[in-house]
Parts: C-alpha cells; sequence; structure tokens
C-alpha cells in the first residue's frame, strides 16, 4: 500500500509542472481522490494527444478509459517513444490499484467525468471533425477542461468541504477549466501547429488568414496578432465567472487549490497578449519569481481580485489601439475592475498593497521587469 501511495505522488511530479504543488497541499481528505483523478485524466490525455497512435486503435481506448481504470493489472505501451507522459501509461496498473482503494463515491464521480470526456475526445479526434465554430471550441474546451472543473466541485460538496452549491453551479465550474484551457490553447499555437492539432477555431483565425499555417509567414505579422487579440479576447470572457465561483469557495486548501492555476492564466494570458513570440517560439512561460509571488498571495478572495485588476491594468496597457478588439477588451478589463469594487471592495486596499510591492520590493523588480520585457507600459492604467 504505501509502495503504491510513494508511486502516485511519483507520477504526479512527473507529470505535472504546475498542478503537482497544488494537489500535494490539499486536505489530506481530498489529496489521493484528486490527485488520481488528475493521473486518470493524464492517462487518457496522453493516448488522445500521441499523434502516431492510428485512429482506429485510438478512439476505442478514449472510449472505454472509464471501464480500463477498473481492470487490474491493465497498462498501455502503445505511445510512441518520444510522448512526454508515455511512461504513466506504462506503469498504469499503479494507478489502478490506487484508484480502487478510494472510496466509492469519489471512483463514480471520476469514471462518470472519465466516460464524458473519453467520449468528447473520441469525437474531436475523428477524422473530418474540426474546431469549427466558436461554439466547438467552447464544446472542445468543455470536455478537456470544463469537465474537470464539474469534478472537483462534486468532489468538494462530496466531502463536505464546500456548499452544495459548488456542484450545483456548473456553469461557474465549466468556466474555471474554459479560462485555464483557453490560456494554453492560445499560448501553445506553434507547438500544436507542429503536431498537426488545431484548436483555434476557424470562426476565429478565417478572419485573418485563408490557412491556419500561413499566420506564422513574417509577411502576416500584423494580420497574426489581430487573431491573437481575437484569441485573446475569447479567453478573457471566462474571468468574471472565475471570480465568482472562487468567492463561493470557503476551505482554505480548496480555494488555493483552485486560485493559484486561474492567477497562473490571467499572468500569462497578459504576456501572451499582443506578444508576436508566440508565433515564432515555442514555450512561452511566466518568470519563476513571479510564479512564486502569486503562489504566495493567492490566499484569499481580496486578494486574488486585487490580482486580477492589477492584471487587468497590464493587458489593457498592452492592446494596441488598431487592434479589432481594442474597445471590447477595454470594456471587459473595465467590468472585472467594477465587479471587483463592488463585490470585493477590500480588493483595492490589497491592490494598493501589490503596487507598493511591485514598485519597491524585492519581488518587485523582477515583475517590474517582467512587464517591461513583456512590452507593457506598466503601472500607467487608463483606470488609475
Ligand atoms: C480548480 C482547480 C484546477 C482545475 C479546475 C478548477 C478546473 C479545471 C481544471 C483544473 C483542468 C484544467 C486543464 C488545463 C490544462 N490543460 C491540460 O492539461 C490539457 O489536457 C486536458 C485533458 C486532461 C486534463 C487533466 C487535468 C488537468 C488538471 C487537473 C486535473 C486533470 C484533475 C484535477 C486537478 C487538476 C492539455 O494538456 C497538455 C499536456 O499534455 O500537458 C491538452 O492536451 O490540451
Ligand atoms: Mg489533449
Amino acid at each position: 500500500m504505501t509502495i503504491t501511495k510513494e508511486k502516485i505522488y511519483h507520477h504526479l511530479t512527473m507529470t505535472s509542472r504546475s498542478f503537482a504543488a497544488v494537489i500535494q497541499d490539499l486536505d489530506e481528505e481530498l489529496k489521493d481522490p484528486i490527485c488520481l483523478f488528475y493521473l486518470i485524466l493524464r492517462g487518457l490525455d496522453t493516448i488522445e494527444d500521441d499523434m502516431s497512435i492510428d485512429l482506429d486503435i485510438k478512439i476505442p481506448y478514449l472510449k472505454k478509459f472509464h471501464e480500463i481504470i477498473y481492470q487490474k493489472g491493465w497498462n498501455f505501451t502503445k505511445n510512441g517513444p518520444n510522448e512526454k507522459d508515455r511512461q504513466l501509461l506504462v506503469e498504469f496498473d499503479t494507478v489502478i490499484d490506487a484508484f480502487l482503494c478510494l472510496k466509492p463515491a469519489y471512483q463514480t464521480i471520476i469514471a462518470d467525468i472519465t466516460k464524458q470526456m473519453g467520449d468528447g475526445m473520441a469525437h474531436y479526434a475523428t477524422a473530418g471533425i474540426n474546431v469549427e465554430t466558436n461554439a466547438d471550441y467552447d464544446e472542445y474546451c468543455h470536455y478537456v477542461a470544463g469537465l474537470v472543473g464539474l469534478g472537483l466541485s462534486e468532489m468538494f460538496s462530496a466531502c463536505g468541504f464546500e456548499s452544495p452549491m459548488v456542484a450545483k453551479r456548473k456553469d461557474l465550474s465549466n468556466s474555471m477549466g474554459l479560462f485555464l484551457q483557453k490560456t494554453n490553447i492560445a499560448r501553445d499555437f506553434l507547438e500544436d501547429l507542429r503536431d498537426k492539432r488545431f484548436f483555434w477555431p476557424k470562426e476565429i483565425w478565417g478572419r485573418y488568414a485563408d490557412r491556419m499555417e500561413d499566420l506564422i509567414k513574417p509577411e502576416n505579422q500584423a494580420k497574426a496578432l489581430h487573431c491573437l487579440d481575437h484569441m485573446v479576447f475569447n479567453a478573457m470572457s471566462h474571468i468574471k465567472d472565475v471570480l465568482e465561483y472562487l468567492s463561493m469557495i470557503k476551505n482554505q486548501s480548496c480555494f488555493k487549490f483552485c486560485a493559484i492555476p486561474q492567477v497562473m492564466a490571467i499572468a500569462t494570458l497578459t504576456l501572451v497578449h499582443n506578444n508576436y513570440k508566440i508565433y515564432t517560439h515555442e514555450n512561452i512561460k511566466i518568470r519563476k519569481g513571479e510564479t512564486v509571488w502569486l503562489m504566495k498571495e493567492a490566499v484569499d478572495i481580496d486578494t486574488v481580485a486585487a490580482i486580477f485588476r492589477y492584471y487587468a491594468r497590464l493587458l489593457n496597457n498592452k492592446t494596441n489601439p488598431l487592434d479589432p478588439h481594442f474597445i471590447d477588451i477595454g470594456v471587459l478589463c473595465g467590468e472585472i475592475e467594477q465587479v471587483c469594487v463592488e463585490r470585493y471592495p477590500n480588493s483595492t486596499e490589497q491592490l494598493a498593497r501589490l503596487n507598493a510591492g511591485v514598485l519597491g520590493g524585492s519581488t518587485g523588480s523582477t515583475l517590474a521587469a517582467a512587464a517591461v520585457v513583456a512590452g507593457a507600459v506598466a503601472f500607467s492604467s487608463t483606470f488609475a
């Protein structure tokens, strides 16, 4: 049993840069269930992501993965040698053993979400099916990330840490996943293009290019930045829901677990915004010092609201007035500011503290430098 436990947390640290720390800081009751929820979906995603597996093999595995997690001894060795999390599936029997030790209520939630996600992935993996419309984009992101939010909310409510209302608000739980996934999809354009995975909806990129791969041509730079601006605007539409969801979370360990990925996402989106490097470089990431700062500060709703106000201002200042969504982004940033001032009045005081720290303190120099590198006219906000 202890052998299995060690293996599980080994798999977690091997497969996740961003989620390993927040999962390990959860209260004892939820730590193992959420760790296994993560590993099972990461296993499923490792089949989805592998473009070297034939569709007639891939699709049945995606659809039956929710049954596979009950089959002691099962593992999978058909991933290509370079697939990043292939080892997790090679040793998946250790994940299954630990899953079968969970309380049945958690097993049921995990299996149910795995079934829905596998069906959705199978649909979008099918030849000839692509992310065409904005509605498709929301649907695909619901399958691969929104459903994770739904499952987590069910776990929070099932164990009594949070009110039943958290599980009832599926719309808000879904938005938690969509904001994270859409930020990744905007950031990972070049990597996904290289692997022939197309997640940007044609309804958006089709307004700026005839073929998606034309966006990286140097002569299309202006169009490419307009398209990116559109993708950033689309992702930002979930921010108000994210703040409302976070305001319902009362348990401290659940709050940090939920809030840290979201503040990392708004910081990442601010870095991505109006940044041509998205089309020329893979692995665009926020700096280590900025991550450390965010993980330290994202402890309560007032500070998290202040962090969102901070980045909304920075992001707004990076918008080019010639961008087609210059006004739309300005309006959204204004709405974020307004919602925060109305519902989280203490965020104003927190924002002043954050700005003072950024301008003066030791983390400050890192952040100010990051803002300058990002090309922002930092701290001179239209809202100030
Ligand atoms: C609160 C806290 C964490 C939340 C949340 C609410 C709501 C949703 C999510 C986490 C899910 C966010 C997913 C965003 C990152 N995207 C990916 O990892 C893509 O794969 C999606 C399918 C597998 C989802 C696995 C997952 C992720 C985070 C979890 C979790 C399960 C379970 C519990 C807690 C967090 C992306 O992966 C790229 C890659 O292979 O690295 C892709 O293939 O598009
Ligand atoms: Mg995937």
